[in-house]
């Protein structure tokens, strides 16, 4: 196995053969993860079973609350999708599109993410864009950073709802109502400690933070607008680029991320498998895992 950082952050991994991992190379990539934020496999052929069989070795795979994202025959694989599997609608078209971290707006966010294309646009438009938030942090100014230490941020994805043909002719506030009974949102801190590395990480995100909790709704506002203007200047976000056989693997606690989204027209698919790697997202925090295997 060779882990080759890129430049700032994210690692390209090669040498391995990811059906048959052992736990010596599982626990080595967890590490990985863990130091580098973000891993980029190549060439990687996994038939759906054997990937989610892969994702398990990490920990326990999540099932999306909304079942409609979920593969039909694996509810682990979470289905981005625009093109028919089988003939029947598969999953959702123009998920995450949104700066964000996987789960932000539930109680118990997902640690790790994979994702793996499975149709890819030609000509390397489609990709996975991502912003390490241990740095941003790291150049925050002073003044800003001091405003926010301390405090906890409302998370919610309720505005990224993805109307169904059950919703036809029902009210916008009805729909957000019943989004809000799942997952009414929740409190995190504004800057979390990693549990497992000496790092602290803003987590905030302009797709799911609405406010900063117990301060005036103008200096919120203020405050979100200036930290979301410093972690998505360009010189951030790195690509990771979509092609035939990649697989990527991130730490949600130390990097959002958004989808590229595609050009009008193109076909697109990706399985994602979302892992609670068995330690809180941040100390303190209880895991009561949605244990689910
Ligand atoms: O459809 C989507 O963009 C899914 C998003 C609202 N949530 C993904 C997640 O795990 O946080
Ligand atoms: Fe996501």
């Amino acid at each position: 196995m060779k882990i080759v950082p890129r430049q700032n952050f994210g690692a390209d991994v090669t040498d391995v053969d990811m059906r048959a991992l052992t736990a010596v190379q599982v626990a080595a990539l967890k590490e990985a993860v863990y130091d580098h934020k973000l891993l980029v496999f190549r060439g990687v052929d996994l038939p759906d079973g054997e990937y989610v069989a892969m994702a398990r070795k990490f920990g326990v795979p999540q099932r999306y609350f909304q079942t409609h994202y979920h593969h039909p025959q694996f509810p682990q694989i979470f289905v981005s999708s625009n093109v028919p599997l089988d003939g029947q609608k598969v999953g959702v078209a123009g998920t995450g599109r949104m700066w964000h971290s996987d789960y932000q707006f539930f109680p118990e966010p997902l640690p790790l993410t994979f994702v793996m294309p499975k149709i890819v646009p030609p000509g390397g438009s489609r990709g996975t864009l991502f912003v390490d938030l241990v740095a941003a942090l790291r150049d925050l100014p002073a003044a800003l950073r001091e405003a926010i230490t301390g405090t906890r941020c409302f998370q919610d994805a309720v505005y990224y709802y993805k109307v169904q043909p059950k919703d036809i002719d029902r009210g916008i506030a009805e729909l957000m109502d019943e989004f809000h009974r799942e997952a009414p949102g929740a409190l995190h801190p504004t800057i979390i400690d990693h549990p497992l590395r000496k790092r602290q990480a803003l987590y905030v995100s302009s797709g799911f933070t609405l406010r900063i909790d117990g301060i005036p709704h103008e200096r919120s506002q203020a405050l979100l607008r200036e930290l979301f203007a410093a972690i998505e200047q360009p010189e951030r976000v790195q690509t990771a680029i979509w092609e035939p056989g990649a697989l990527l693997l991130w730490d949600n606690r130390q990097v959002m991320h958004r989808s590229s989204g595609q050009m009008h027209g193109q076909a697109s698919r990706s399985y994602r498998i979302g892992v609670y790697d068995g330690t809180p997202f941040y100390p303190g925090l209880p895991v009561t895992g949605e244990v689910q295997p």
